[in-house]
């Protein structure tokens, strides 16, 4: 894992919160936490406290979805993904019907997390090449990275 990518990463959450669109055109195309290349999400892996809404970004040009491993979240978290599916086996009958659930170059998708715990997550068309990732949600997780004091 990139360290530094990771810790900047958790920097995003606080800047997105506190400044909506600073620097940016809209509000809409400003930040996002994990970004989506050609053929894997980046970074792979955050950590975030609860309660945390983590926004993903299509950087790409090619298709993708953000699909949680049914069997890999835990135990009491609703499963997510993009197109808003029930499961994990209805998300893939989604894409292979006609590529539901797809997000496409410069589209976000969000999820806020609350279950403390390892999500586990992929992209359908690309799980085969690697491309699949993880939101850990830990109590000792701080929105603002390494650098917030921990007593305000
Ligand atoms: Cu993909």
């Amino acid at each position: 894992m990139d360290r530094r990518a990771f810790l900047g990463s958790l920097g995003s959450v606080a800047v997105a919160v506190g400044l909506a669109g600073c620097g940016q055109g809209s509000a809409d195309s400003g930040d996002y936490d994990v970004g989506m290349t050609t053929r894997k999400f980046t970074p792979a892996q955050v950590e975030v406290p609860p309660g945390t809404t983590v926004r993903w970004r299509n950087t790409s040009t090619h298709a993708h979805t953000v699909t949680a491993y049914e069997d890999s979240i835990p135990d009491g978290a609703a499963f997510w993904a993009t197109g808003e599916f029930d499961s994990q086996a209805a998300a893939e009958e989604g894409w292979l019907g006609g590529n539901e659930g797809a997000i496409y170059e410069g589209e976000t998708y969000e999820h806020t997390f609350e279950t403390v715990g390892t999500h586990s997550y992929f992209c359908i068309p690309h799980e085969a090449s690697g491309m699949v990732g993880a939101v850990v949600v830990s109590e000792d997780a701080t929105a603002g990275g390494a650098d917030t004091p921990t007593d305000a």
